[in-house]
């Protein structure tokens, strides 16, 4: 057996039985030893941006890490904004990434980068260092990628420690469980909500499945406090006969008005509430100055334990799921409001939304409470081009389920590679691309740092000249597509899209 047979079989003894790849000649023997060993499903990446966001989506449904195949320095680094984006996320990704042999490595050939330096931005790095290794190591990174709510474990491996004989298959390391959070710390916590005070739960990670959410509405109704998500978020269960969460909003002075008057922000796996970015003359963080900030649990802690406990600690009764009213399809021409309702109403159960849709969906997340029960999936770290491959990833780590992937066309623009896959694969998924012909956030974005706009800077933020024509660039890549101009035709094709199975793309004229 040689270095690269004995990564297989540990990865896939360790429950790893997905890759999505982007091979190179260093990557080779991986991608012959995958003939010899059955079991791992391989997906094909056009651009590493796919195959790494592609992963982070795998994971946050499929709830265990997928493995990327990635080719050298360069190949990783073309991976890195995604896996950004997954480090936020808090998944687990296992990046094997083959590079120079061990000898070539001093000769400095072209390919030759500092690997680990760019792997190490995002989590643990290792490189193997011969054949025999090669097992062990990688059942350390899977280890690792498995440990706290997850993490980016990246395996470097030069090209002789998998060509090389005497490679020997590791046996699965075990994985901590998500530690639980001390009696002490919820007694504390329901000490400082029992004071009446205006408190906030804000919930992150796992404390947004249906049940945490549901236990933070029975504190909700037992003590006055609110609950809200955080502004980004991994996944979010949603929908009619669930309890409904508000999310902090994206601009500022939106955020401040939400948290204005809190006294106690509680975490229950979420971050500090700060802005996005800093602007001249605006405070950093969000809730008032004078607002305390308590955690009741860390992220990689166990939440919805926290949560029950919490409330039980509270003696608080299970609490009413509300009611909403179901809406019908929206008709007329396109706007946000519009389309948030035929989206509500048309939305298939049990969907995913994989969402970057930036500027037109701001509004769809409350339009969308009463809609059939579904996840809700955010590009977590801020560097677009994560919505498609997330998209793509998600509809493999849960399969049977239709993925909707609400998407600006600025964003699209990074990884639209993501449909070829998508249609090679035959994944369903449909795409609706927000057509507005410019990078719109950068506009008010303008506004709020002050800055005082002439031509040029006008021009960078144009995508319209020349016009992006989404169904040619979809129908290219072996996606059969279709444009709307209005609600009406919107309707037809989104229903159209979700009951036939494969992929679709709707290109929505907003502008
Ligand atoms: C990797 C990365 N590059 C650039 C940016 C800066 N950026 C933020 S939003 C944006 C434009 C988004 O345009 P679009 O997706 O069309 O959405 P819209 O603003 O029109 O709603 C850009 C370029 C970023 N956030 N991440």
């Amino acid at each position: 057996m040689n270095g690269a047979e004995s990564l297989v079989q540990t990865l896939l003894d360790s429950g790893i039985d997905t890759c999505f790849a982007n091979p190179g000649t260093s990557e080779m023997h991986f991608v012959a030893a995958l003939d010899r060993i059955p079991g791992m499903r391989c997906v094909l990446g056009l651009f590493e941006g796919v195959v790494t966001g592609a992963a982070d989506g795998y994971a946050r449904m499929a709830g265990r890490p997928a493995a990327t195949l990635l080719h050298c320095g360069p190949g990783l680094a073309n991976g890195l904004a995604n896996l950004h984006n997954a480090r936020r996320a808090g998944v687990p990704i296992v990046n094997c990434v083959g590079d120079q042999a061990t000898y070539h490595r001093p000769l400095d050939a072209p390919l030759t980068a500092d690997s680990e330096g760019w792997a190490r931005g995002v989590g643990w790095v290792r490189t193997s260092r011969r054949a025999a290794d090669v097992g062990a190591d990688a059942a350390v990174a899977v280890q690792a990628a498995r440990t706290g709510h997850g993490q980016i474990a990246t395996l470097l491996l030069p090209s002789d420690t998998c060509w090389d004989e005497g490679g020997v298959v590791a046996a699965p390391l075990p994985v901590p469980a998500a530690g639980a959070v001390a009696p002490a710390s919820v007694q504390a916590i329901a000490r400082v909500l029992r004071s009446g005070e205006p408190a906030i739960l804000l919930l992150g990670q796992a404390g947004l499945r249906a049940t945490a959410i549901a236990d933070a509405h029975r504190i909700a109704a037992a003590t006055g406090a609110r609950v809200s998500a955080q502004m980004f978020n991994t996944r979010i269960e949603r929908g009619r006969g669930r309890f409904a969460v508000e999310k902090v909003p994206y601009p500022v002075d939106a955020a401040m008005a939400m948290l204005a008057g809190v006294k106690h922000a509680i975490l229950v796996g979420a971050t500090p509430p700060v802005g996005f970015f800093a602007y001249p003359g605006k405070p950093s963080t969000l809730q008032p100055a004078e607002a305390q900030v308590h955690v009741l649990a860390r992220p990689e802690q166990d939440l919805a334990a926290a949560l029950a406990d919490l409330a039980d600690a509270l003696a608080a009764p299970a609490a009413k799921v509300p009611t909403y009213r179901e809406a019908a399809p929206a008709r007329g021409p396109v706007s946000a409001e519009s389309f948030g309702q035929s989206l509500a109403a048309l939305l298939p159960e049990g969907a995913i939304i994989a969402d970057e849709s930036i500027t037109f969906g701001r509004s769809l997340f409350p339009a969308t409470h009463g809609a059939a029960p579904h996840d809700w999936l955010q590009v977590m770290g801020g560097a677009i081009g994560g919505g498609m491959p997330l998209a793509t990833g998600a509809a493999i780590g849960a399969p049977g389920r239709r993925v909707v992937n609400l998407q600006a066309d600025g964003s699209a623009m990074y990884t639209l590679q993501a449909l070829w896959t998508q249609a090679r694969e035959r994944l369903d998924v449909t795409t609706v691309i927000f057509n507005n012909g410019k990078y719109a956030i950068l506009l008010h974005e303008l506004a709020n740092v002050g800055a005082n706009p002439g031509r040029t800077a006008m021009d960078m933020l144009d995508i319209g000249s020349p016009d992006l024509d989404f169904v040619k660039l979809s129908n290219a890549m072996g996606v059969e597509a279709a444009r709307a101009e209005n609600m009406t035709e919107f309707n037809d094709l989104f229903a159209h899209a979700n009951r036939r199975p494969g992929p679709f793309l709707i290109e929505l004229m907003t502008a």
